[in-house]
């Protein structure tokens, strides 16, 4: 996962978007630094949420080109088991908070643009695309 990752010029990826059935996903927010290791999350948990959302610009390797603001709580706590198997909790915020909802939404079949609140932007980005007549219809 991490070499596909790495390979597509991604920050995270999710086991489904790889055809594997697990709740697993990996993150390296900062690829161009060796000094700041990928994340591997396994079988993660939200622990809580903080009531302030921000937006930001999402783009996932699922849906290529496509890239449109979604707005997601600001911070994030979660528990998960690291690669070695051992239990471990992270608070994250800004891109972390944002990638970690992004790759847990995949573990539940959730894509960003399910969470896009300015539909017209998602039509027309959708359409500028070439995503399906039927993909945008059921936007
Ligand atoms: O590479 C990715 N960049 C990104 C940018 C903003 C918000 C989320 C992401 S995740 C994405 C890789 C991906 O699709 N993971 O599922
Ligand atoms: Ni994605």
């Amino acid at each position: 996962m991490l070499q596909t990752m790495y390979s597509a010029d991604g920050i995270g990826l999710a086991a489904p978007q790889v055809g594997v059935h697990k709740q697993v996903i990996v993150i390296d927010c900062e690829p161009d630094k060796p000094e700041a290791p990928p994340l591997v999350l396994i079988n993660p948990t939200i622990k809580s949420t903080s009531g302030e959302v921000s937006p930001f610009q999402e783009g996932c390797l699922s849906i290529p080109g496509v890239y449109l603001e979604v707005k997601r709580p600001e911070v994030v706590e979660v528990s998960y088991r690291d690669e070695y198997g051992r239990p471990q909790t992270l608070k994250a915020k800004e891109l972390l908070s944002t990638v970690i909802q992004h790759e847990m939404d995949h573990l539940n079949g959730v894509l960003f643009v399910d969470r896009v609140e300015n539909k017209l932007a998602l039509t027309e980005e959708l359409v500028k695309h070439k995503f399906s007549p039927k993909a945008v219809k059921a936007v």
